[in-house]
């Protein structure tokens, strides 16, 4: 794409920790790589914590910070608003900034409740009509190795998907002296495991299927129920599940299970999700995010059992914008894509995915999945209607 092409978008980002960072990256390594011809320009960065907000602006080089993302949403320059904050401010700061005009990436999980994520897809349905783009960002579905999945279950590789086992394990709670945080607050995070990782294991199912969940049966626990507060001054209760395992069926029939737990020792970031369908098998593991393990029964027997593919080649999704062959991407690569693909559906006018839709879709197993854990397990029916 030539320079004289090119057109550029300011873009505006509420939170700077993780996830700003995490995106901040994210926007600069699109522009870089992927070459767009929307150009993302780093305009503002928000964050109530000056100090360190401004510290995110000088590394990644945003253009100003703002102590309030109302001034943010505000500013003329501003046309595009990422938020990467708590759960709790997603809503206002989302419906805010796409009454204003301004095209929305928002952090997942959606939302903390579903009634706040119904009111961001509606916000959202209610733009587009005037061509204001929304995303969730489920980064996970722009891993290349799952992008190659989704696309190998159109394509009918495994056949009919008869059975789903995904996992999203984590351990960095199973210290009981690990401190309090705002993902251990109901109030600011929602729920614990279950909406913080939980999410993104139901997103990747229905992405890679295409199938949505419509019933679960769920169990949450939380196992410690008192934490050391961080800055020493004593001990907070912790409100959320660490763990929620759950039953589920999908559009169809197929069962599927879910475990999202924080508490599965020795498993540091492992997003497992294994498909098996009528004609063969589909494996992949976030610990080994460059592989993808493919079983397909129509191979001789002989040879058949599933094969290890290296999802590095450039017909692979994404992967030719980077390096040759063989030379691995990792977890920061998904949030170019995501930057990447945004950019790219705001200039062409088309709707990107994940939708604020799925997101509320994902939201609604959530709340399905507690609803269910409160009432013994009772199987509970998700909603399904679209916005
Ligand atoms: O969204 C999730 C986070 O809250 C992430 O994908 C992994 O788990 C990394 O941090 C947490």
């Amino acid at each position: 794409m030539s320079g004289a092409e090119r057109r550029s978008i300011g873009i505006g980002m509420v939170g700077y920790a993780f996830m700003g960072m995490a995106h901040s990256q994210g926007w600069r390594n699109a522009r870089s790589f992927f070459d767009p011809a929307l150009t993302p320009r780093l305009v503002a960065l928000g964050g109530r914590n000056r100090a360190a907000a401004q510290e995110l602006a000088r590394r990644f080089d945003w253009g100003a910070v703002e102590t309030d993302w109302r001034e943010l949403v505000a500013r003329d320059d501003v046309e595009l608003v990422d938020i990467c904050t708590p759960g709790d401010t997603h809503a206002e700061i989302a419906v805010a900034a796409l009454q204003a005009g301004k095209h929305v990436l928002c952090e997942k999980p959606l939302a903390n409740t579903v009634a706040e994520a119904e009111a961001m897809a509606t916000a959202a349905e209610t733009a587009r009509a005037a061509g204001v783009r929304s995303m969730v960002g489920f980064t996970y579905r722009r891993v290349p190795a799952v992008a190659l999945a989704r696309k190998l279950v159109a394509e009918g590789r495994i056949g009919q998907v008869r059975q789903v086992r995904a996992e999203y394990l984590q351990d960095w709670l199973s210290d009981a002296e690990a401190p309090m945080s705002w993902r251990l607050e109901k109030d600011r995070a929602g729920s614990g495991a279950l909406g913080d990782i939980g999410a993104h294991a139901v997103d990747l199912t229905q992405f890679i299927t295409g199938l949505a969940v419509t019933g679960v049966s769920g169990l949450t626990d939380t196992f410690v129920a008192e934490r050391p507060l961080a800055d020493g001054s004593g001990t907070g209760r912790v409100t959320v599940d660490d763990s929620a395992v759950f039953l589920a069926r999908l559009t169809g029939g197929a069962p599927a299970t879910f475990t999202a737990t924080r508490f599965a020792t020795g498993r540091k970031n492992a997003l497992r999700i294994e498909i098996s369908g009528s004609e063969g098998a589909l494996a992949f593991d976030l610990e080994d995010m460059n592989a993808l393990h493919l079983y397909e029964d129509a191979t001789p027997s002989r040879t058949r059992g599933f094969t290890r593919v290296l999802v590095t080649e450039p017909e692979h999704p994404y992967v030719s914008a980077w390096w040759p062959p063989g030379h691995l991407l990792g977890y920061e690569h998904g949030f170019s894509h995501q930057a990447a693909d945004l950019l790219t559906a705001i200039d062409t006018g088309q709707d990107p995915a994940p939708s604020f839709a799925d997101g509320l879709a994902v939201q609604r197993v959530l709340a399905a999945v507690e609803a269910s854990a409160a009432a013994d397990s009772a199987w509970t029916t998700v909603d399904t209607t679209p916005v």
